[in-house]
């Protein structure tokens, strides 16, 4: 029934949000939305879905020939997605809205070491606020594995749903036995956000993306929802295709939130089924000021707990300081300094793989992670 995922109470508070997103596009973030929909959890903890399942991100290493490393790429990519569009439906009931990350916000944390894969670290960093970008650097350093991304969003409404058109790429180095690297090009798929008349929204992935490896070979994974190539919601097709041809060398079919299969030999491809690996974070005690869950801990707090005065209370005290910030930094001629990574107008790694597909758009700005592998534990004794 329509509206039947939202408290009676907040029935014409979700309507006038659907009403105030329907004549909108843009920063979806900026928009106030009724307490029910509202997530403790800030958009800088999101790129630890990447990694959420660590041996099949060692596994890449592992992989003797190019063709192998971009099948093992493919398969731990898939098996992220699971993470990175369901889990807060699994967690919180329905997807929710994320806290609103302020700039310079920071999450860090690692997955250890089990049966010689290696240590993964992760660092990410707010590294604009308006509009929300997220810079974030995942390594194994020991496996020689580095991921470097960025995430946006551009947000508009169309036929009931939100679309989300994400904006940013990322770059897995591979460092290869012999010396020198290998680099995957990975785009981002679009979201559809359905269910929103009911008060339930969850994400459908539509469209293209494309994992480009620099030794020419291409994954191209195709995604569709209810009603498509199986009639099942989150299904997907996968190609991949050899340097300079178009005919596939591999196909594989399946729903990512479960199961896929190798459609040649009929063997299974991905299954994430079994539990995943969350990130180990480190102690409140010793975060830094800026550190995610140290910075939105009452907010997040007042959330769990159903105490949305105090929730928003906390959260318009973490504003005002952000705005004061900034009014001092305009009053000094002084402008925030990124701590972790450094913006880069055109990503020239980005430029030279895109070619390869006639990616689009053939540039992209990038972040750029300033410190090496071998650092990424250490940056948390950030400073003040
Ligand atoms: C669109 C979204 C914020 C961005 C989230 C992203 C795209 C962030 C990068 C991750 O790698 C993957 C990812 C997953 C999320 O599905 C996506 C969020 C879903 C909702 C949220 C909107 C800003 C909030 C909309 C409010 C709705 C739920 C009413």
């Amino acid at each position: 029934l329509p509206g039947e995922g939202v408290p009676s109470a907040q029935k014409s508070s979700w309507a006038t949000f659907l009403k105030s997103i329907a004549s909108f596009s843009g920063d979806l973030s900026s928009l106030t939305a009724p307490p029910f929909i509202l997530s403790p959890i800030s958009l800088t903890e999101f790129p630890a879905y990447w990694c959420e399942r660590p041996d099949l991100f060692a596994a890449i290493a592992d992989a003797k020939t190019e063709k192998d490393r971009s099948i093992a790429v493919l398969k731990w990519f898939i098996s992220t997605l699971k993470g990175q569009y369901t889990s807060r439906n699994e967690k919180l009931g329905s997807e929710k809205k994320p806290l609103n990350p302020v700039l310079g916000e920071l999450f860090y944390g690692h997955w250890p070491d089990v049966n010689g894969r290696g240590q993964t670290n992760l660092v990410v960093e707010q590294v604009s606020h308006h509009p929300p970008i997220t810079a974030y650097y995942i390594c194994n350093p020991s496996k020689g594995l580095a991921l470097q991304g960025h995430s946006a969003q551009k947000t508009s409404f169309s036929g009931g749903s939100i679309i989300v058109k994400q904006i940013g790429h990322a770059i897995l180095a591979v460092d290869l036995p012999g010396g020198g690297k290998e680099e995957f090009l990975i785009t981002l798929p679009r979201l559809r956000i359905d269910g929103l008349w009911y008060g339930s929204p969850y994400i459908e992935l539509a469209e293209t993306s494309y994992i480009q490896s620099s030794s020419g070979w291409l994954s191209t994974i195709e995604y569709k929802g209810k009603g498509y190539f199986s009639g099942r919601s989150h299904s997907f097709k996968a190609v991949l295709t050899p340097p300079g041809s178009s005919t596939a060398a591999k196909k594989y079919e399946g729903v990512w939130h479960e199961t896929s299969k190798d459609l040649d030999t009929g063997e299974t491809f991905t299954d994430v089924t079994t539990p995943k690996e969350e990130v180990t974070v480190g102690p409140l005690e010793n975060m830094h000021d800026f550190e995610s869950r140290k910075l939105w801990q009452h907010v997040a707090r007042g959330i769990r707990e159903g105490d949305y005065d105090a929730a928003s209370r906390e959260k318009s005290k973490i504003e005002n300081e952000q705005r004061q910030r900034r009014r001092d930094e305009q009053a000094a001629g002084a402008s925030w300094q990124l701590l972790h990574f450094e913006h880069i107008p055109s990503d020239p790694v980005y430029e030279r793989l895109a070619k390869k597909f006639n990616g689009n758009p053939p540039t992209e700005d990038t972040y750029v992670f300033k410190h090496n592998h071998s650092q990424t534990p250490s940056v948390r004794s950030v400073p003040a």
